[in-house]
């Protein structure tokens, strides 16, 4: 599946999954080893290539109807290069964000794609490098080609406003046009029973970008307690024949800071959840939609309202999924831990925009999505790095003023950011990592960093703890509580949580993390993480509970989602 409900009527989409050819590859494109993997999935996932950095052409067979085709691929990690009949088509750097190739006057027939992937850590990359999670290789989110006509709809997003009377609703339709065949292009939208029309389509460059508005009372809004969810259904007609569409899902939903307050419909709210990397056991990055829904049922049965995509942007039927049940998101750009050094590598800046602009452009319509989040744990303490997150605030803000934008920083008393975004986002691991100290308790480190906070920003605003945690290894189990002990892990998350929840000042508490992950071998504190993985989870890679999922259960289960 590519999304978890149907997307068109009327355009021809078809998954490209089943078995292709994957051959492993040297840097001249020389063969070296040949297998037949489903897709998607990551190489890690096949014998022999459990540890593979380098270069993998997937291929496989296409039939098509002659005209206009347009390949998607929902994620390619972490470099693709897209090739059509043997002509490269398509480019793309990040494995988690969505990209598309549109080829024009294709022939009737058969067709060869090929898609050579590259997980390797060269200067190139910027954003993919040695990390406490691991950059898989492969096709690991769904393919899907679209047939299409003279035009389609690229995107749809649907803004609603929140406003005394019920919603106002802005259409946003991006449409793109192959040719200039001097025909006549007009929309629709049809949504909770309005339909609006947009006449006298003119595309400059191939594209044009046109909106409608409307107005709703008494719809269902999007709420945990209720995710009401409705169809938006953008028609395109040429000469008045209807030639394409596009389905999206949305909520009446609306986020706003007042203050301290994180305000949702107009109730404030307390977050409480996880980090979640996206990945499963020997599955890698490429985790079934099965195992996403598992994981949800976990995540909700430890009385959580709040996920966080650490450290990238995510799976559309993830954040499907997270839609229907009415979970709260905080989606980021990818980035973790990139020190100024590696913020200055020429290619930092775009690759971080352009996943920026992927991530909005492709999710906007999610209710769950509350806030966009940028640069983990970065160099917000330098003046360089503080240019970069005010670059990165600008273009959030540019491409959607209508979420909250944040970012989860270690920086406590030296962060120069805290009065550039509107939630503040502390990382903190009192009682586990040494320098912190153990001489005083998670809410009194949390004080320390306010005091300095205070003093940072121009007016108050909410603030999160966006991480904090223990490592727990599954299975090893002590009276004496030491590290590494789930009981140890258990202790720690209990007082977190408690002491954290107890102040009025803080809106949210996230557990780092959900699951233990896998990371790079070359990670730098791999000497800090056996079994090569993160060890932080209160759920193995395998989702069996360690001791301290039911610590955070209990302990979540004392918390009320909703402030007074
Ligand atoms: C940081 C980082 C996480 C993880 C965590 C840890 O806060 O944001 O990705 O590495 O530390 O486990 O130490």
């Amino acid at each position: 599946m590519i999304r978890m409900f149907e997307t068109n009527e009327k355009r021809s989409q078809k998954e490209l999954g089943g078995l292709w050819k994957l051959e492993t590859i040297d840097e001249n494109g020389k063969p070296n080893g040949e297998y037949r993997v489903s897709v998607p999935s990551v190489w890690e996932s096949v014998v022999g290539l459990e540890d593979y950095r380098g270069l993998g052409k997937y291929s496989t067979a296409v039939r098509t109807g002659a005209g206009n085709v347009r390949l998607v691929f929902k994620g390619v990690s972490h470099t693709a290069d897209v090739y059509f009949d043997g002509k490269k088509v398509g480019h793309h750097y990040n494995a988690y964000t969505p990209f598309a190739v549109e080829i024009a006057d294709v022939e009737a027939g058969e067709h060869l794609l090929e898609v050579v992937a590259d997980n390797r850590f060269t200067p190139d990359s910027a954003l993919h490098v040695p990390n406490d999670y691991r950059t898989y290789g492969g096709i690991n989110r769904p393919v899907a080609i679209e047939e299409l006509g003279n035009a389609y709809i690229e995107y749809l997003h649907v803004k609603n406003t929140r406003t005394d009377n019920g919603w106002d609703t802005e259409f946003v339709l991006k449409i793109n046009c192959f040719k200039d065949m001097g025909k006549s292009y007009c929309a629709s939208v049809e949504l909770a029973g309005h339909q609006v029309k947009i006449e006298g389509i003119s595309f400059e460059n191939g594209s044009a970008t046109v909106s409608a508005r409307t107005s709703y009372s008494g719809v269902d809004e999007w709420l945990p307690e209720t995710p009401n969810l409705y169809i938006a259904h953008a028609k395109l007609f040429e000469d008045g024949e209807y030639i394409d569409d596009l389905k999206e899902r949305i909520g009446f939903r609306d986020i706003k800071i007042d203050g301290e307050k994180i305000l949702v419909n107009g109730k404030q709210i307390f977050l409480k959840g996880f980090n979640r990397h996206e990945e499963y056991g020997t599955l890698g990055s490429a985790v079934p939609e099965n195992l996403m829904n598992y994981d949800l049922d976990i995540i909700a049965s430890t009385n959580s309202n709040f996920i966080r995509t650490s450290h990238y942007p995510n799976d559309e039927r993830f954040l499907d999924m997270c839609d229907e049940r009415g979970f709260f998101v905080w989606e980021e750009g990818h980035a973790r831990g990139l020190d100024e050094n590696r913020m200055k590598n020429p290619n930092f800046k775009k690759q971080s925009a352009d996943c920026l602009e992927e991530m909005v452009l492709n999710h906007f319509n999610h209710p769950s999505i509350i806030m966009w989040g940028i640069l983990n744990e970065c160099a917000s303490h330098t003046e360089y790095g503080a240019e970069c997150y005010k670059l990165q605030y600008d273009q959030l803000k540019a491409l959607d003023p209508s979420r909250p934008r944040t970012s989860a920083t270690c920086w406590h008393l030296k962060d120069l950011c805290y009065d550039m975004e509107d939630i503040i986002s502390l990382n903190i691991y009192p009682r586990w990592y040494t320098w912190y100290g153990n001489d005083y308790a998670p809410l009194e480190h949390y004080r320390k960093i306010r005091e300095y906070i205070d003093t940072c920003v121009s007016s108050k605003k909410p603030i999160i703890i966006s991480e904090c945690g223990a490592a727990a290894i599954y299975g090893y189990r002590t009276f004496s509580h030491v590290k590494w002990s789930e009981d140890r892990q258990c202790d720690v998350l209990k007082e977190l949580i408690e002491g954290l929840s107890s102040s009025d000042e803080i809106s949210g508490v996230t557990i780092w993390q959900f699951a233990d992950c896998r990371i790079d071998g070359d990670f730098r504190d791999w000497n800090s993480r056996p079994k090569t993985q993160n060890n932080k989870g209160v759920v193995d890679i395998y989702r069996n509970p360690k001791q301290s999922y039911y610590t955070v259960r209990e302990c979540f289960k004392k918390i009320n989602p909703y402030k007074n």
